[in-house]
């Protein structure tokens, strides 16, 4: 694959989670090269000297953009889509009202459904032993989920293809990860969402991310 001549070396650090998904799956809608840097969750691997000096939160995904470090996967898919995509559509044009709303998008979905919700979930549940039992939490957590994914339902109930406007972006991305998340974990989703799901998921460039997420798989 050709590298994009503003990008010198984009180098991805982590696999195997929802959150390294989306990175690798903006990479692959935006036909960009990379290196990937498959380090996993609670392997010890993101608290070595090595990592730290990268990314002191301790944390995968972290992207390089030659001598530049970002983390966060929101703002890598963000950062991607506008530095090296924005003519592909991922993200709107800055100014227009549609990219207040892929801002509005983004932030509910990495709020409402990833930190108060999935994250809660996973805490309380599959990672107790580090973060504590917690039944309450992750009740509530599962009704607040329903509750505000059902929000993304009732958005798209007008035939909509996409969270914004009439192209599919970052935000979609993000939604999408989410949605598989909680189907990995067993939290439903509102049936009005799956033909989303499976439309978005369909995409080549899942294909691949799925690929590079979860390469021995
Ligand atoms: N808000 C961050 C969350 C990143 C995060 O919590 N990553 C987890 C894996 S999904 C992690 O690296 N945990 C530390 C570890 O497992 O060593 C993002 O979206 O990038």
């Amino acid at each position: 694959m050709a590298l994009d001549p503003r990008n010198e070396r984009l180098i991805v650090w982590g696999v195997g989670t929802s959150r390294t998904l989306r990175v690798y799956w903006a990479l692959h809608e935006l036909g960009l090269a990379y290196e990937s840097r498959p380090i996993g969750s609670r392997t010890g691997e993101t608290q070595s000297d090595a990592y730290r000096a990268i990314n002191p939160r301790e944390k995968i995904p972290t992207l390089q953009d030659g001598d530049w470090t970002l983390v966060e996967s929101g703002a890598i898919v963000t950062y991607l889509a506008e530095t090296y995509g924005e003519k592909l559509g991922l993200i709107p044009p800055i100014g227009s009202r549609e990219r207040a709303a892929y801002f509005e998008w983004c932030f509910f979905v990495l709020m409402e459904l990833d930190a108060h919700s999935l994250y809660v979930i996973r805490r309380h549940g599959d990672l107790a032993n580090l973060y504590g039992e917690a039944p309450n939490a992750i009740r509530a957590a599962t009704e607040y989920f329903a509750k505000y994914a059902g929000v993304a339902e009732q958005h798209m109930a007008d035939g909509r293809e996409f969270l914004v406007g009439d192209q599919f972006t970052g935000a979609d991305i993000l939604l999408n990860s989410c949605l598989s998340w909680a189907k990995f974990i067993n939290v439903d989703i509102p049936i009005g969402l799956e033909p989303y799901l499976e439309r978005t998921s369909a995409r080549p460039a899942f294909r691949a991310a799925l690929q590079a997420n979860f390469p021995a798989g």
